[in-house]
């Protein structure tokens, strides 16, 4: 295509030539033409002017010889030199019309030979020009065949080097299998020599046991011969229980007490041995399946995935490095939504709670109120969920353990004017916070939607800026159904930010990332347990290294 593109070009540049020289022709013509003419007008005025110059010649020549016969004034004679006279007048018109012949036919003579030139000036401009279109096909040609051998050496490079880069990735191949044929060697030589290492040191801890047993049975016998026994006192119980009250001040459980937040999340071991292999399409599509199994949700999935993979396709990567990078991307995308519960200069500032039933709400109340109880802000809590009897009281023991007030209502009462009641009792009291508890029967949608618009429009007659946040917490073993649970509140209530819950409670956790990604929602916390401090906040490096259980 390209070659015959080019040579359109170049006819189209000779026939445009050949326009120029056209037009160069005419022009030259034209002007010779006028030229001729003005000459041979010339020429004929001049051979007029000689033949009255020689006719003035004659007709001196004949008065000089009138007078030269009247001055020899032979009246006899008049009559002879009158004929001599005559003769001599013939004699002169034929000399004039013989030079004034000769004079035309020089004329035209040279009229000849300028029209000559002329036709031989065209013929040659002819044949230059033909001369011209020849050697315009002749390059047209020469390019065409320079084309078609540079297109012949590129694709005899093109195949050189995809033939250079197939062996260079078939002994790129060869020298990976004999590396992770050398890796799987010494994996198995390390773990035998571990194995043997182990055997030993388990024989040698048997022989020091027997020893030792040995000795205490002998210590033993020569004091029962000596002594009484005295009474065995019992072992105070160890608890296992973390403390009730979490201190804010920074104090953290240390690691060996309590299993760390990692730990607890996806209840994980580290791998213990590593893989590499080449990054490829099979392997993505298998980490994009892996991403969607932990309830990441596909459009996700295939995010992290194609990010993971940029720059990096046919790269040898371990399973660390795989992991490093997967949580990289993860952090990254939960990055710009963790953020703590932003704490307003206004008070009371007002926290509405919503979620499904048994998402964690209630629990998730008495966390906070905890928290920000330690934190030293004055805390009071509203049993929004006057739906159930239970949900009142379970909040009660939260207040309880939180160590703030909780207002209640009579079962079945309107959650509305319990939070117009608690709106009261929080700014007469100076508090600093309020937390509204709410019912989460989404079966009856319009219902609940009522409600909680009711709720906001009583406690703005309070506050028109409340409520200051409206808290969703999630239910992290719901799976993608949090995605759903996010739309629905979305469209029922002004949704400021999330909670996740039961992240200690499942293997997956990913939809965390799909909601981050799809809402850009702010994760304020997440909840790790059922015990009062099990609220962290969220980190988003944190849970990414957990999520796909990465250790730094
Ligand atoms: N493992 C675990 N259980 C939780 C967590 N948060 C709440 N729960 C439990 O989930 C159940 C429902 O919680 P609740 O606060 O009553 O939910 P509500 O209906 O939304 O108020 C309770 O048994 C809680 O102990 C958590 O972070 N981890
Ligand atoms: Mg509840």
């Amino acid at each position: 295509m390209a070659f015959f593109k080019k040579l359109k070009d170049r006819l189209f540049k000779s026939s445009s030539k050949i326009d120029e020289g056209l037009e160069a022709i005419v022009g030259d013509g034209g002007t010779e033409d006028a030229v001729v003419e003005i000459e041979a007008q010339e020429a004929a005025l001049a051979i007029e002017a000689d033949a009255e110059a020689a006719q003035e010649r004659v007709q001196a020549e004949k008065d000089a010889a009138a007078e030269a016969l009247a001055q020899q004034a032979a009246q006899e004679e008049a009559a002879r030199l009158a004929a001599e006279v005559e003769a001599a007048e013939a004699e002169a018109r034929e000399a004039a019309a013989a030079l004034a012949r000769e004079e035309a036919r020089k004329a035209q003579e040279l009229a000849a030979a300028e029209q000559a030139a002329k036709e031989a000036a065209r013929a040659e401009a002819a044949e230059r020009a033909r001369a011209a279109e020849d050697q315009a096909i002749r390059d047209a040609a020469d390019e065409a065949a320079k084309a078609a051998a540079r297109e012949a050496a590129r694709q005899a490079e093109e195949t050189r080097l995809r033939e250079e880069a197939a062996a260079a990735e078939a002994a790129r191949l060869i020298e990976e299998q004999r590396l992770a044929a050398q890796e799987a060697q010494k994996a198995i030589e390390a773990r035998q020599q571990e194995e043997a290492r182990r055997s030993a040191e388990k024989a040698q801890r048997a022989a020091d046991a027997q020893a030792a047993a040995e000795q205490e049975a002998q210590a033993e016998a020569t004091r029962a011969a000596a002594e009484v026994p005295a009474p065995a006192t019992p072992e105070p119980l160890k608890t296992t229980l973390t403390p009730v009250a979490p201190d804010l001040a920074g104090t953290t459980a240390p690691p060996a007490a309590k299993p760390g937040l990692l730990g607890r999340l996806m209840g994980r071991a580290a791998p213990k041995t590593v893989v590499r292999r080449v990054l490829d399409d099979e392997m993505l599509e298998q980490l994009e399946e892996l991403l969607i199994t932990a309830d990441m949700g596909v459009d996700t999935a295939l995010r992290v995935t194609a990010n993971m993979a940029e720059g990096r396709f046919g790269k040898k990567l371990s399973v660390g490095e795989i992991k490093q990078l997967m949580a990289d991307e993860i952090a990254r995308i939960m990055e710009p939504v963790a953020r703590p519960l932003p704490l307003y200069p206004k008070t009371p500032q007002v926290v509405l709670v919503v979620g499904v039933n048994g998402s964690g709400k209630t629990t998730t109340i008495g966390k906070l109120a905890s928290q920000f109880k330690a934190a030293g802000k004055s805390v009071v809590v509203a049993a929004g969920d006057t739906f159930r009897a239970a949900a009142v009281e379970q909040l009660q023991v939260w207040g309880e353990r939180a160590g703030v007030p909780v207002l209640t209502a009579a079962q079945g009462s309107d959650p509305a004017s319990l939070a117009f009641d608690a709106m009261t009792q929080a700014e007469a009291q100076g508090a600093d916070l309020l937390l509204i508890d709410t019912a989460g029967r989404l079966q009856n949608r319009s219902d609940l939607m009522e409600e909680l618009a009711k709720i906001v429009r009583v406690i703005r007659k309070k506050d028109e800026t409340a409520p200051h946040n409206t808290l969703l917490v999630l239910d992290a073993t719901t799976g993608q159904n949090a995605v759903n649970q996010v739309k629905v509140f979305q469209d029922i209530s002004d949704v400021s930010g999330l909670v996740m819950t039961k992240l200690d409670g499942t293997a997956k956790g990913g939809v965390l990332v799909a909601l981050a990604d799809k809402f850009g929602l702010p994760i304020h916390a997440i909840g790790v347990g059922e015990q009062i401090d099990d609220l962290s906040p969220f980190d988003p490096q944190e849970f990414a290294d957990a999520l796909v259980g990465y250790e730094r």
